[in-house]
């Protein structure tokens, strides 16, 4: 029988027996596989929690109960058990599914995710306003023990523990991060995973202590002076508890009766509930479970062979990155690498197993990671910092207090700078730019090929001393843009094509944009100059001035939100005769889609930007 040809929505679910929900995610897993293989996305974490994502929607009451999942990544099961099933073949395309909880998207999704450990906050949050509007609901918390490893997420548990609000964490220990998850909470956890199953609570064990005559009163008391020792062995998840939890697990999260079971358990008990449970990543298809970390976000790729479907063999701007940076590391012995649990992402996999006591891998926690690194250069190691760009806005205090106040050499290597693409809105690295740009003391690069990041890099570390921040985009360099040999000087651009007509100013990847435009204008018997920027802080405003003069007419380009980008300060310096075209994206969020597509959806592409220069100059 195929079940999940009748299923659209939760209450659909509900129609089937216990014992006929194992089949269901059979089937879903099938789906998943099948539909992320055409459409790429985070087939690991997805595959995970399917047993867990029956249960929660065959057990709780959706959509008055709220499930907030973190990160977001792991949502498609409750996309498709949510009305979306039909439309997963568009996850993650331009006006297709978002590959996040969108509240646009359904009301199921009750609040947008995509950066890691907001869901305990925005969980508290929602049970606080539910409790101020003396509504009565359920809220729960999907978090996996690598989202846990953000600051957000203590804090949260801090205040919520204290708080006696009604409210549900899942922890979905699978033991990953992207790659094998880190630090003392993550060793906390795998020692909560060999605890027998402790399905109830301190209270119950107290209660049933109680009815003991005599003895069990007395070992009540005794459990309760030996709080740290004795206790412990009896009551899993003491930590847990200590922080005002009630503790249940850890569970199999792959047994639906189980879990069905505990949740069940879960709505007669007061305040907040932490229930821990243990799944396998990539669940159910052979690659995604052997390589969770490979697996974990995807292209579209080959069922039978696990193969990407693109070639994935071009190397990268994140790629040269790491390559360059142990070269560098070799010679240089001060030099250190920080992650925040994206190695692989990073382009550090290299250099972790070349330099494993100088690469840190500090969790998802990226204010740390910059103020660790202020400390490191405080006391003479030179850290570079690799982030990409939308979660370096995590550590924008610890950017402008900790590095930028002091002066420190600390190095942030921003990865995924400009449209991402595919991941859409809360990973677009659209903005750091704007930040960085506005701190004092911060020096921002941004190379238009790998020559010129690795000269960068060589600048950044071993030549400069001070903040300093070299953005470079996601995916590879296509080609080497004229004069990226030219060694990098502070504050210095290059002209890397010599023209008459009009001046075109642009940085990083927008480059060879700028080469693309000029050939089409050449066919319209235009002849453009080109400025490669280099830096976008300091701003070389002789090379922009001296050609500006000579052409009269100046194209800016910037692939980041307006308000943010190059063109207010080239616009301040430029005499009063001398016309602009300002290409930037609008000051909005940017969707998801590929990035050429959404280049093209704002007019940022080589062809709409030249239709743009013909019409407005030289028509
Ligand atoms: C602030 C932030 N930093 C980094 C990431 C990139 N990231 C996405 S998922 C993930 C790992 C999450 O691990 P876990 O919570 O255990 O979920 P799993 O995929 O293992 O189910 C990371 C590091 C992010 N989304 N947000």
């Amino acid at each position: 029988m195929n079940y999940l040809d009748n299923i659209d929505f939760p209450q659909d679910l509900k129609k089937l027996k216990i014992n006929e929900l194992n089949y269901l995610s059979q089937e879903l897993r099938d789906f998943i596989i099948k539909s992320v293989s055409a459409t790429g996305g985070h087939i690991a974490s997805n595959l995970g929690v399917v047993d867990l994502t029956v249960a929660l929607h065959y057990g709780l009451n959706l959509p008055e109960d709220k499930i907030i999942w973190d990160v977001g990544h792991q949502s498609y099961i409750h996309k498709i058990l949510t009305g979306r099933k039909h439309q997963m073949h568009t996850l993650r395309q331009l006006n297709g599914l978002s590959g996040f909880p969108k509240r646009a998207e359904s009301i199921y999704d009750v609040f947008d995710t995509g950066h890691s450990s907001t869901s305990i906050s925005a969980a508290i949050g929602i049970a606080r306003a539910r409790d101020l509007k003396k509504e009565n609901y359920e809220v729960v918390a999907v978090i996996g023990d690598g989202a846990l490893t953000g600051g957000m997420a203590f804090e949260a548990l801090n205040d919520a523990g204290r708080s006696n609000t009604k409210l549900i964490v899942i922890l979905n220990d699978n033991e990953m991060s992207i790659s094998e998850n880190v630090g003392g909470m993550s060793s906390y956890l795998s020692k909560l995973r060999t605890e027998p199953k402790y399905l109830s609570t301190k209270k119950d064990v107290e209660k049933l202590l109680d009815k003991l005559p005599n003895h069990g009163k007395n070992l009540k008391a005794f459990l309760r002076r030996a709080k740290n020792g004795i206790k412990q062995m009896v009551v899993p998840g003491m930590m847990f508890e200590e922080l005002g939890f009630t503790y249940m697990g850890p569970l199999d999260g792959h047994n639906i009766p189980e879990l069905l079971d505990a949740f069940n358990k879960a709505k007669n008990i007061k305040g907040p509930l932490l229930i821990h449970v243990k799944t396998i990543k990539g669940k159910g298809y052979k690659f995604a479970e052997e390589m969770p970390n490979i697996y974990h976000g995807v292209s579209a790729f080959n069922i039978e062979t696990g193969v990407a479907l693109s070639n994935s063999s071009v190397s990268s701007y994140s790629d040269v990155f790491g390559e360059k940076l142990c070269e560098i590391a070799e010679k240089n012995e001060s030099v250190v690498a920080i992650t925040a649990a994206m190695t692989d992402g990073t382009g550090l996999t290299e250099f972790s197993k070349q330099y494993p006591n100088r690469l840190f891998d500090i969790g998802i926690a990226e204010q740390h990671a910059v103020t660790m690194a202020a400390g490191l250069a405080a006391n003479g190691i030179v850290p570079v910092v690799a982030l990409y760009s939308s979660f370096l806005q995590r550590a924008y205090d610890q950017v402008i207090h900790d590095v930028a106040l002091q002066n420190l050499h600390v190095v942030l290597a921003v990865d995924r700078a400009g449209l991402v693409g595919n991941d859409g809105e809360t990973h677009q690295g659209i903005f750091d730019s704007a930040f960085l740009c506005q701190i004092p003391n911060m020096t921002v690069l941004a190379p238009a090929d790998y020559i010129e990041l690795k000269s960068m890099l060589e600048f950044a570390v071993n030549e400069y001393d001070g903040p300093i921040a070299i953005r470079y985009p996601r995916g590879n360099s296509k080609s080497n843009i004229n004069n990226s040999y030219v060694k990098v000087e502070l504050g210095n651009g290059t002209v890397v094509e010599e023209g008459m007509d009009i001046t075109i100013v642009a940085h990083g990847k927008m480059v060879k944009t700028a080469v693309d435009v000029r050939n089409i204008l050449k066919s319209h018997n235009v002849d453009a100059e080109i400025i490669n920027l280099r830096f976008l802080k300091p701003l070389d405003k002789n090379i922009i001035l001296k050609s500006a003069n000579k052409t009269k007419k100046v194209l800016i380009i910037d692939e980041t939100v307006k308000d943010g980008s190059i063109v207010l300060k080239i616009n301040s310096i430029l005499p009063d005769n001398i016309k602009t075209l300002c290409k930037t994206l609008p000051d909005e969020f940017i969707t998801h889609g590929s990035v050429d597509e959404l280049l093209k959806q704002n007019k940022l592409d080589a062809e709409s930007i030249s239709e743009e220069i013909i019409n407005k100059f030289f028509n």
